[in-house]
């Protein structure tokens, strides 16, 4: 059995109940197969089995009270996965399906994504079970100031520096931030994603968004194209399917349907993104809720089924394993190009492959969706020279890192012997400099 092989059977005895965990311990050890039969030096000293264990778990109570009075109770948690090229870094998710197995596979992703990005990152997740829908803003400002009383502890500008990711915006990192600054009196970029007035960096919001774009565009000169005249289906409808949209229409292609967990719309002429965004980011709507009926937009209840949509690129921007392998069958079948995502993990393994056999150009998420983290990396940087920089100046380097990340990935993959797959080529690229760090530190 080969070191690869041997690691991952060592995961799934001890961690039988972590589906998540597992499937991206199994992607990321299959693509390092490639690597590990020339670096044998790694097997003797550990590197696979330490890379594959967080260096720190924190789970804890976070108690809070409603509006009318009742006592609630969820699970706080903080994965502190990786910190050999970089304090822990990663975003902050509250949905009520988070647990721990979920927290490690983004933990466990997130330090490859960061590493790929080229800057001093580590990585780490964290969140809640919390569900921040139908609660008042004072009930989630509440529940934000009793998470961020034990988290503190945990983080700092230096150590561990958290951020948005699902149900996690502006709204909640003000509130987090708010508690930080009031415990430890210190003013200091423990979070990124912050608001403008208070040391957040222009054009972090779009920037997950804008940079999958960007990675597209990469991907599809393969093929000696690009995103203008182009049909496209993004899922979901928050912070990163929003601004990946508004980056499509930017550079002329349409975005002909968009989700929520609910169900999703579809306009044959394009969807009104300035309607989507009022409706979501300011009002807070369901997207059912976000049309006037006769606007020519159509909803269909059952968010699945927005992938039988006829389209030449399809950006999944909403949660892990929301493409299956029938899923991704109809995408292929009906002719879509080229699959780039945005969220985390959203192609379950069969699609992935139907989409390899069929040609489809896959643009896997820890290189297609890091220019979030990439931006919030340079937020800290203008956050410990206290200064901010332009939009245009913080969108240049955005591109930059992603047309990097993209030439990382597909150099790494020719080098090893797995030319034209992204997939293995950014778990290379990404593992290879995190494994020099460790190298660099000795048995820790
Ligand atoms: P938001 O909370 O802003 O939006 C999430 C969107 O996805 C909503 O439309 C939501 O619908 C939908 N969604 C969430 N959970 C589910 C589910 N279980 N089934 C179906 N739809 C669901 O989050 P983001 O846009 O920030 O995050 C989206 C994805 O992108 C996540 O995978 C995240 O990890 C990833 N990501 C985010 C980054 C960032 O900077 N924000 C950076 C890199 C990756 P509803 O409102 O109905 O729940
Ligand atoms: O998954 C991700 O990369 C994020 N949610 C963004 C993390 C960050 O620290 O900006």
């Amino acid at each position: 059995m080969s070191y690869c092989q041997n690691v991952l059977e060592y995961v799934i005895r001890r961690n039988p109940h972590e589906p998540e965990f597992l499937q991206a311990v199994t992607e990321v050890l299959s693509s390092l197969e490639y690597v590990t039969s020339v670096h044998t030096e790694y097997e003797n000293i550990g590197i696979l089995e330490r890379f594959v264990e967080p260096e720190r778990q924190i789970i804890f109570r976070v108690p809070w009270m409603s509006d009318n009075g009742n006592v609630n109770v969820n699970r706080g948690f903080r994965v502190q996965f990786n910190s050999a090229i970089g304090p822990y870094k990663g975003g902050l998710r509250f949905h009520p399906s988070v647990n721990v197995g979920i927290m490690k596979f983004l933990a466990f992703e997130q330090i490859l994504k960061n590493s790929l990005t080229g800057l001093s990152i580590g990585g780490g997740k964290g969140g809640s079970d919390f569900d921040p829908k139908g609660k008042s803003d004072n009930e989630v400002m509440r529940f934000c100031q009793s998470f961020m009383t034990e988290l503190y502890r945990h983080v700092g500008g230096d150590m561990d520096v958290p951020a948005g990711d699902i149900g996690v915006g502006a709204r909640e990192i003000g509130f987090l931030y708010g508690q930080y600054k009031r415990i430890r009196n210190v003013y200091e970029g423990v979070l990124t994603g912050k608001g403008i007035a208070y040391g957040g960096s222009l054009g972090r919001t779009e920037a997950t968004g804008y940079g999958l774009v960007y990675f597209l565009e990469e991907m599809l000169k393969e093929r000696n194209t690009d995103v203008k005249g182009k049909k496209v289906v993004i899922s979901g409808s928050g912070n990163v399917a929003i601004y990946a949209a508004k980056k499509i229409y930017e550079l002329g292609g349409t975005v002909v349907a968009m989700s929520d967990s609910n169900g999703y719309i579809f306009n044959k002429n394009g969807v009104d993104l300035d309607s989507l965004q009022v409706g979501k980011e300011i009002e807070r709507k369901r997207i059912s809720q976000c049309f006037a009926g006769g606007s020519g937009t159509d909803y269909i209840e059952n968010c699945n089924d927005i992938w039988s949509v006829k389209c030449d690129i399809a950006l999944p921007s909403a949660t892990e394993n929301e493409i299956d392998g029938k899923s991704a069958e109809m995408l292929a079948g009906n002719g879509c190009i080229a699959v780039a995502e945005g969220a985390n993990m959203p192609c379950t393994p069969e699609a992935v492959k139907i989409f390899m056999e069929n040609n489809v150009i896959f643009g896997p998420a820890k290189a297609a969706n890091a220019g979030g983290v990439a931006t919030s990396a340079l937020e800290m940087q203008q956050n410990s020279m206290r200064t901010s920089w332009t939009f245009e100046e913080v969108d240049a380097r955005l591109k930059q890192i992603m047309q990097n990340i993209y030439k990382k990935s597909s150099e790494a993959a020719k080098k090893y012997g797995c030319a034209g797959n992204l997939l293995a080529g950014a778990d290379i690229a990404g593992f290879l400099k995190v494994a020099d760090a460790m190298i660099a530190q000795g048995i820790v």
